[in-house]
């Protein structure tokens, strides 16, 4: 071990060196695409000298292979020049920085090949996905999982302006509620956004908040260089002149120059003799470091302020930057790249005065690389051939799902010990109730369910213990996406594998939206049931109906999206959907959303042969299988299969030959569809049908297709391109209106009788009987 000067040494070289690394990658890829927004240097991706400090301090001094890290978009380069020098990225990526298949612009743990933790990109994000990272760490330590694997601080890099983002503090109070631990966010506090200069005074905001919240909040505002400065005559003076200048005046004085700060100094002080001769004591360019020595600027200031962390009550750190300070290629003369001999821009230790050797001697004792990489993998967890459910003939799919985990926790098996539940307040109105009532919540101290040791007659046993596996969450649906992305890692980052299951009502999933994107994006592997849905909600209220679902389902990459009628659908969905979340490979695998309802529908009885269930998870099946001359087929999903089963039936009075078909995922089906076009593209002559164009091949060319889902209409209206059947897609388009099912259904043109009037305008023939209105 080196001792603590040469330590210091050593790690400021290689800071520099990842200062300088970064810059060039910038600077290089603003050569070749030249007109990129945000990317010029001294713009808003740039290098940065205080975030190439407070890496390097972490990543080759501080951190622990077990450590997990978020690193904020702007701090990319950085990140990718500690990999570089880690030996984890490649040059070749690094001069293709933001190009087709070269380092992305914001860390991402799907596309980059380096050793990226957690994805970026969304501010606010990252963030919140260490705090629930540590939770589920705590999870898997709870039950009995950790083994001897020593616990892990989970970090973000955190950027100012990114804390407006409010799912930063909807995680907050999460967290305290679960007694956070492990957790350190480290905000680069310079005091500029992409437009603006953070407003003054905000932080004093936000760092009462943080200590509110339990946590401990470490301000690093001045480097060694400016403590030593005020211990000398009239360094008070001076510090209370730095405390005093306005944000805007600093970052434009530290690009001026020392002669500037010289200037305002004597001018705004005057001359006090003591604090006169400090200053006059240095030249320009030892005022310049002075000034610009803020505490995120400073080695020794960082590694002081990680390593006094002795607990692990979550931290606040506020390291005082500058943005653009210290940046070599911005031409002035402080530029200390100059050393470095063209054409060598890549190579590791050029322009460093220090040994290679030591360097590398250094790099290669650093303990967060000690492992190598640390993307970990967890054995698959067995999944029954079928999922059991109690059968009753009237039944909504939403009853049905609680009915399958209601199974699940009365068993045994594997599968139910590694299933963790959430829900952002909503756990007994999706039907939870039964799963949580026999598994209990997770807390990581045993609290018994005060009801009951009250005796207060309740339904429900909710006692709280660190061997339960259902996490109750407030209503912030951010949250409940942000600790699926958490919990849906486990296996990468804990090496334990959880199947985590997220319930909430359907049309919320647009508030937790960009952080269900963001944990599909960095593909975290979860189940989400949405319920109820779409205007089958009925009196819940039109505020609550969802329309876009449906659509958002089929257009989200790794979300496999299903809309089951039948529970017998359903458990077979399920079965499948946790094999799903464990498939591993390109492009194999991915989460699950099931949009369910809590209308109750006579449930078929017939036997699921492999033949349907594999029919249901490709997302079709005939219902009423149409014969050689078939006149009308009515594609229906979800909810809706009642009116479109009385439909086929009055127009089976006047058509010979009409064919049911039951839709369990448009999502599947479509993507089935584009694969298997792309796939007779690349391989022509290739003879591969995907399994809606088998499932319409008989039709004849003048066959017409009703289409109906309670949600848009879109989402099932491309199934006439498919061959080239004409489409009257139903559906709905406008929301709000309360009513029974009935009066719904009727006024948006989807009951029996609207799907009778579509098929007709479709088909030739003899009027269709309608259905008899209710008076
Ligand atoms: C949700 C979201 N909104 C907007 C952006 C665009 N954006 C990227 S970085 C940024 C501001 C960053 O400021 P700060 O967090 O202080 O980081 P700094 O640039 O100072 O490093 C914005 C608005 C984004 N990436 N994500
Ligand atoms: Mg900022």
């Amino acid at each position: 071990m080196a001792t603590e000067p040469a330590r210091l040494e050593l790690l400021s070289a290689l800071a520099r060196k990842v200062l300088w690394l970064s810059s060039w990658t910038i600077h290089h890829a603003n050569h070749i695409r030249p007109n990129v927004d945000g990317l010029k240097v001294g713009g808003h991706q740039a290098s940065s000298a205080s975030l190439a400090t407070i890496m390097s301090a972490l990543y080759f001094s501080v951190l622990r292979p077990q450590d997990r890290v978020a690193v904020k978009p702007h701090a990319s380069p950085v990140f990718h020049a500690i990999q570089y020098l880690f030996g984890h990225q490649t040059r070749e990526k690094l001069e293709n920085f933001r190009g087709f298949k070269g380092a992305q612009s914001y860390p991402s743990r799907t596309k980059d090949t380096d050793d990226v933790d957690f994805s970026t990109g969304s501010v606010g994000l990252g963030v919140a996905q260490t705090l629930f990272a540590s939770l589920v760490q705590d999870y898997v330590k709870a039950h009995g999982w950790m083994k001897d694997r020593p616990e892990g601080r989970m970090i973000a890099l955190v950027g100012d302006a990114e804390m407006d983002e409010g799912n930063i503090f909807e995680a907050l109070l999460e967290g305290w509620k679960h007694g956070l631990r492990n957790t350190w966010w480290v905000v680069d506090y310079n005091r500029q956004s992409l437009d603006a200069v953070v407003r003054e005074g905000l932080w004093e905001k936000f760092e009462s908040m943080f200590r509110n919240f339990g946590w401990d909040v470490v301000i690093v505002k001045y480097g060694r260089l400016m403590r030593a400065a005020f211990a000398e005559p009239g360094g008070e003076a001076l510090k209370s002149w730095i405390d005093a200048c306005p944000n805007a005046m600093y970052a434009a004085l530290c690009f001026q120059g020392g002669a500037a700060f010289r200037k305002h100094l004597t001018d705004e002080i005057g001359d006090q003799g003591a604090v006169s001769q400090l200053i006059d004591r240095r030249s320009d360019g030892e005022l310049l470091e002075l000034m610009s020595n803020l505490g995120g600027h400073d080695m020794a200031s960082m590694c002081e302020a990680f390593e006094a962390i002795d607990h692990d009550r979550p931290v606040c750190f506020i390291a005082y930057t500058i943005k653009g300070v210290g940046l070599p290629f911005q031409g002035h003369k402080d530029n200390h790249a100059g050393n470095i001999r063209p054409g060598h821009e890549w190579e590791r230790f050029e322009g460093l005065s220090q040994q290679p050797a030591a360097l590398e001697a250094f790099l290669s004792d650093a303990p967060f690389n000690r492992d190598g990489r640390r993307r970990l993998t967890a054995p698959v967890i067995e999944i029954p051939e079928r999922l059991s459910f109690k059968p009753s003939p009237q039944m909504s799919t939403q009853q049905g799902f609680g009915l399958v985990l209601n199974e699940l926790a009365r068993g045994d098996s594997e599968l139910a010990s590694r299933i963790v539940t959430a829900s952002p307040d909503v756990t007994v109105s999706t039907n939870l109730g039964a799963w949580v009532n026999r598994r209990g919540l997770f807390a990581r101290a045993e609290k018994a369910d005060l009801f009951r040791s009250e005796k207060i007659p309740s339904t429900f046993n909710w006692d709280f213990s660190p061997r339960g596996q259902h996490i109750e969450l407030g209503i912030a649906e951010m949250n409940l996406f942000i600790l699926m992305s958490a919990l849906g890692l486990s296996h990468a980052i804990n090496g334990e594998r959880l199947l985590p299951i997220a319930t909430l009502y359907d049309p919320f999933i647009q508030r937790g939206l960009d952080a269900l994107n963001y944990a599909c994006y960095q593909d975290a592997r979860f189940m989400v049931a949405a319920t109820p849905s779409g205007i089958t909600l009925a009196p819940e209220g039109g505020a609550h109906q969802s329309i876009a679902t449906p659509l958002m389902g089929m257009a989200q990459d790794g979300l496999g999206a299903f809309e089951p009628a039948f529970v017998d659908e359903l458990a077979v969905i399920m079965g499948w959907g946790f094999q799903h979340m464990q498939r591993e490979g390109a492009g194999e695998g991915g989460s699950v959303y099931l949009r369910l309802s809590t209308r109750t529908l006579e449930q078929p009885q017939r036997m699921m042969t492999p033949d349907l269930q594999k029919a249901i998870t490709d997302g079709a099946y005939w219902l009423r299988k149409p014969g050689e001359n078939c006149e009308a087929v009515i594609a229906y999903t979800g909810a809706v299969a009642p009116e479109a089963i009385e439909a086929i039936g009055l127009i089976g009075e006047s058509r010979r030959d009409v064919g049911l078909l039951a839709i369990t995922s448009a999502d599947r089906l479509h993507s089935g569809w584009t694969t298997a076009r792309k796939m007779r593209r690349d391989h022509r002559g290739l003879p591969h049908l995907s399994h809606i164009e088998r499932l319409l091949a008989p039709l004849p060319r003048d066959c017409g297709i009703v289409t109906v889902i309670d949600g848009h209409p879109a989402t099932l209206g491309w199934l006439g391109s498919v061959r080239g059947h004409r489409v009257e897609a139903l559906g709905v388009e406008q929301f709000g209106q309360t009513g029974t099912i009935d009066d719904l259904y009727r006024h948006h043109g989807m009951d029996a009788n609207a799907i009778i009037d579509a098929a007709e305008s479709l088909t030739a023939g003899a009027p269709v009987r309608h259905r008899k209105m209710a008076v």
